[in-house]
């Protein structure tokens, strides 16, 4: 989302108080009952509506906030408009779990009040303090339009689902001054805050100055006296505003670690959602605590071309540290790729994606993702294709599985290496490569893959393939996700995203695993075990419910082998 420009601002809050007049008291409600619980609308009128992807039951969703975990209560706080379907009258709703698959609501539990946040309660982040007392910091959008980040703190530490929060009496807690230099207009979404050695908490808020990207950085004793430091975290020319940062370690082993954690055999990564392409970017690098900057590895590129947690539909995201189970769990906002009408006929827009577990790879250059186990126990009605070789022009379809809401694993191999085409080395954008050679070209060593939520008829099908080239030096896998014929109807965004998979062959074999998860109008998917996942909003209009087909292909000139299949129905989230 980029942030309105003021004039929007001034017409949406004119429009929202000479409507329905906002509410400028933090109104509570006491207890979970009195949170109305909208019916499921009929899946005959919402076929595009998820079934085990979060989302409310109406309205505009955007990005996830403040996750944490408190007393062994998964939260989840999230950007809406209570109103409508569209973006505007921005609070904090509030939804709590005890699996990160299902979900209870909870009344909204930050919104506008006071003026450090009387135009809107934008996006940040929870903080666990000494003693793990929550802390929540926001960006507030002030009388002026300007943006301000602001301190909330639980009412009640006892109730572990935290309804209610007080916001601080000193809010705002950070602002732009005339000295200080920063753009009023781009200054928001703080991160979780980290404790450093010399008992001080630091955080960062997205910036930039110019075109140059910048991770602002503010050091604390207390949590609420906050003092800017004299230089950014990171910063980095041509960039554009960084929105929704997040810092964080990881190490190369799959665990997670709290975000006050650094040492020599840690890395950080630094994640910045850009505002000018709408991706989310990270790269890996070193937190210097003594110096407070952090320094990207070499050879890590930032902006346009660098790493991307998800090279499809995929923004705003956040991560957090799961204590209990010592994982590191990344949130993402997937919007919608239908028009303002559509979404404001179907009367909701925007998903969450699946929580996924993030860690180092082997390599150290990039990270890993992948679903949290948790969501497995949805998993119903398996169906198993046995090892077999997918001739050239194979179409094999999947049955016995509800292909609209499903989790399917395939494991390739792609054998005949030496007959991979020739990589032309001008092909740098794999998302250009993809959209040049859709499912419908065929290649030598692929394309082969998925063709999900596909019609009878094939009229319409979402494909997600690999295709294998032969490079200069190595083999050079791409994996793409082609939604241009996932939807007869031309009203949808349906741009085909790619990425590369780096991949190497082991004994002249290259293995290649895949999985998506399928829920009517997402396609999440997973390429080589978490190294490149790409997300998709797809609408098809006959492959529906029981009308949807999962077929698996092979539209190369080589046979591959299909090792193993596994699919599976999903059911329901209690959502
Ligand atoms: N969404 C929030 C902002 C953030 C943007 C407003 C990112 O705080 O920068 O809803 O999608």
């Amino acid at each position: 989302m980029s942030p309105p420009s003021s004039s929007i601002l001034l017409f949406l809050f004119l429009l929202s108080s000479s409507l329905v007049p906002l509410d400028a008291s933090h109104e509570v409600l006491r207890t979970l009952r009195s949170v109305p619980i909208a019916p499921s609308p009929s899946p005959a009128s919402q076929p595009y509506r998820t079934g085990y992807h979060f989302q409310p039951p109406k309205n505009w969703m955007n990005d996830p906030n403040g996750p944490m975990i408190y007393k062994g209560i998964y939260h989840l706080f999230y950007q809406y408009n209570p109103k409508g379907a569209v973006w505007g009258n921005i609070v904090w709703a509030h939804s709590t779990s005890t699996n990160l698959v299902d979900w209870f609501p909870h009344p909204i539990a930050i919104q506008p009040s006071q003026p450090s946040d009387i135009n809107g309660c934008w996006s940040g982040s929870a903080t666990l303090l000494r003693g793990g007392r929550p802390a929540i910091l926001y960006t507030g959008i002030n009388p002026e339009n300007q943006q301000v980040q602001n301190l909330a703190e639980p009412k009640n530490y006892s109730d572990p689902f935290l309804i209610e929060w007080v916001k601080s009496s000193g809010n705002p807690l950070m602002a732009p001054t005339p000295t200080n230099m920063i753009n009023s207009s781009s200054f928001r979404d703080p991160t979780t805050a980290w404790l450093g050695s010399d008992g001080r908490w630091r955080v960062i808020v997205g910036s930039k100055r110019n075109a140059r990207g910048m991770a602002i950085l503010y050091r604390s004793k207390n949590f609420v006296n906050w003092v800017k430091a004299k230089h950014p975290l990171h910063s980095k020319n041509g960039t554009g505003m960084w929105e929704c940062p997040d810092f964080y370690p990881v190490s190369k082993v799959p665990v997670g670690f709290d975000t006050s954690e650094n040492g020599p055999t840690l890395k950080h990564v630094l994640k910045v959602s850009l505002d000018d392409t709408k991706h989310d970017q990270y790269t890996i690098g070193n937190y210097n605590e003594v110096r407070d900057v952090y320094v990207p590895d070499e050879g890590q590129i930032e902006g346009a071309g660098g790493l991307r947690y998800d090279y499809g539909k995929y923004y705003a995201s956040k991560t957090f540290f799961d204590s209990e189970k010592k994982r590191r769990i990344l949130w993402g906002w997937v919007n919608e790729s239908s028009s303002t009408e559509s979404d404001i006929k179907k009367g909701w827009s925007g998903v969450q994606a699946i929580p996924r577990t993030v860690w180092l790879d082997a390599s150290g250059k990039q990270l890993l993702q992948w679903p949290i186990p948790e969501i497995e126990y949805l998993r119903t009605n398996k169906v198993e294709l046995s090892r077999q070789v997918l001739k050239p022009g194979t179409t094999l379809e999947v049955n016995g599985i509800s292909a609209a809401q499903a989790d399917v694993e395939s494991f390739f191999v792609a054998k005949n290496l030496d007959k991979a085409e020739a990589f032309d080395p001008k092909w740098t954008d794999p998302q250009i490569l993809c959209s040049r050679k859709g499912a419908s070209v065929k290649g030598s060593l692929g394309p082969f893959g998925l063709l999900v939520l596909a019609s009878k008829g094939l009229e319409e099908y979402t494909a997600v393939f690999f295709r294998v080239f032969k490079g200069q030096n190595k083999y050079v896998v791409l994996m793409c996700s082609d939604q241009s014929r996932s939807s007869l109807d031309n009203t949808n965004d349906k741009t085909t995203y790619g990425a590369f998979v780096d991949v190497d062959p082991v004994q002249g074999f290259l293995s290649l695993n895949l999985r998506s998860l399928i829920d009517h109008s997402i396609v999440e998917s997973f390429g080589g075990r978490g190294k490149v996942c790409i997300t998709a909003r797809v609408y098809p209009t006959q492959a529906i419910e029981s009308s949807a087909r999962l077929l698996v292909f092979n539209n190369g000139t080589e046979g591959i082998e299909l090792t193993k299949m596994d699919a599976w129905s999903m059911k329901r989230a209690q959502i």
